[in-house]
């Protein structure tokens, strides 16, 4: 079997998605993989254009260990987020090519199931902490049993995590991000020339969120459990305060607190709390999760598949993982395709080692271009029993949305400084 064409299709059904079909010579037989690399996306798809397509064109797409060592060592050149998203998009078609040529779900030949499905989490927020927990009791009324839970923080209306109104929405996804001050000069996804600016400052936000944490468990009470987002734009000494008063509300954990540069200094954090940590939507590969999974400084590794070279890449790392007692909550936003999202769920049940899986509802418009994401059912996800991933692309629907320009928001702080958002 050989490989005879990789098409590259950027469509923007309500945001851009790079999707990677790769065709084979039996007829019929193609994969689907995602390559969305949110504000980047154009970088991505003319890699996998200009330079990695050639070189894929006539090898059997059986030998996936084979190809991706090619794709990461074989340019000289690795890593960053562009090259692991295009060799992440490349994996994640080829799996799904080796599960419809033996027939079966890509998690059967990861080893089969391990559970019936993947425990998930949605995202609540709110202008104050009483929004918030409307938003907790909708999703735990949907049947989610983990929430997110981020609320608005005055002085930084309409930033991310922090901004509100914007927050409510987004567990059923269409929420353009706009900005209530600042320079607004565009919003998410509509292709506006630059990106917006949003406000965030450390010592509003840590007086803010205990007191978000402490009116949830006294008012939806112990059970559910509650997650939260820092987007890492803490310091160590103000991450392991906000762990510490965490504390008494149980967090099922602290979700990316530090720069992905920072990684020593989650031992500092660790010293000062036993609020579970989670980290790495932002890693790059592997190496990237080594200390922190080696020294047992987290407690979830949340790499994302698309951005670290797919299935390939994460099952190594769940597996380095396991070794240490630490469990993996993949990222999944709405900012990546369907089919890592299915990537994401084949990977978890498959697993010992699995923790939780972040999600988000997609609008009609993205099933109609890319049917057959995972399905949410009373708190767990599911992949349908069918062979390969279970994601597939409609190319004429994906015409009808071409690319729009579009940014992610950049943060900065009350003197103007840069702040990472
Ligand atoms: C999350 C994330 C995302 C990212 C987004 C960036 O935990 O879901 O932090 O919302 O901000 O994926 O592109
Ligand atoms: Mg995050």
């Amino acid at each position: 079997m050989k490989i005879t064409e990789v098409r590259v299709i950027v469509t923007c059904p309500g945001r851009n998605y790079v999707v990677v079909k790769i065709l084979t010579d039996e007829p019929g037989l193609y994969g689907v993989g995602d390559a969305t690399l949110n504000g980047r996306e154009l970088a991505v798809a003319g890699l996998l254009r200009d330079h990695i397509a050639p070189l894929l064109i006539g090898r059997d797409p059986d030998q996936i260990e084979d190809i991706w060592q090619m794709l990461f060592r074989g340019a000289y050149w690795r890593s960053g987020p562009v090259q692991m998203t295009a060799l992440a998009g490349v994996d994640i078609a080829l799996w799904d090519i080796k599960g419809k040529r033996a027939g079966l779900p890509v998690y059967s030949l990861l080893g089969g199931k391990t559970r019936d499905g993947a425990l998930a989490y949605t995202h609540a927020g709110g202008r104050d902490a009483i929004e918030v927990e409307d938003n907790v009791r909708k999703a735990m009324e949907r049947g989610f049993r983990c929430v997110r839970a981020q609320v608005a923080v005055p002085g930084m209306e309409g930033t991310y995590g922090v901004g509100g109104a914007k927050e409510a929405a987004s567990a059923t996804w269409a929420s353009p991000i706009r900005l209530s001050r600042g320079t607004v000069s565009a919003v998410w996804g509509d292709g506006g020339p630059m990106p917006p600016i949003e406000r965030w400052e450390p010592s509003p936000y840590l007086r803010v969120v205990p007191k978000l944490f402490a009116h949830l468990r006294s008012t939806v009470g112990e059970e559910v459990e509650l997650l939260h987002d820092v987007h890492e734009r803490l310091t160590p000494i103000q991450a392991a305060r906000l762990a510490r008063e965490l504390e008494p509300f149980h967090l099922f954990f602290l979700e990316d607190c530090l720069r992905p540069e920072h990684k020593e200094s989650f031992r500092l954090i660790r010293q000062h709390s036993v609020t579970p940590l989670a980290m790495g939507e932002l890693f790059q590969s592997r190496w990237d999760c080594l200390p922190l999974i080696t020294e047992q400084l987290i407690d979830y590794i949340r790499c994302d598949l698309g951005h670290i070279g797919g299935i390939t890449e994460a099952r190594k790392i769940a597996a380095i993982a396991e070794c240490y007692h630490v469990q993996t909550a993949w990222h999944g936003p709405g900012d990546i395709g369907p089919a890592t999202h299915a990537a994401n769920v084949h990977l978890d049940i498959a697993i010992p080692n699995f923790g939780v899986q972040e999600m988000v509802f997609f609008p009609e418009v993205v099933h109609e271009v890319l049917p057959g994401a995972p399905n949410f059912e009373e708190g767990y996800l599911h992949v349908a029993d069918v062979p390969g991933l279970g994601v597939d692309l409609n190319e004429e629907a994906a015409a009808k949305y071409p690319y729009r320009r579009a940014y992610l928001p950049m943060a900065r702080r009350l003197d103007g400084s840069v702040i990472d958002w």
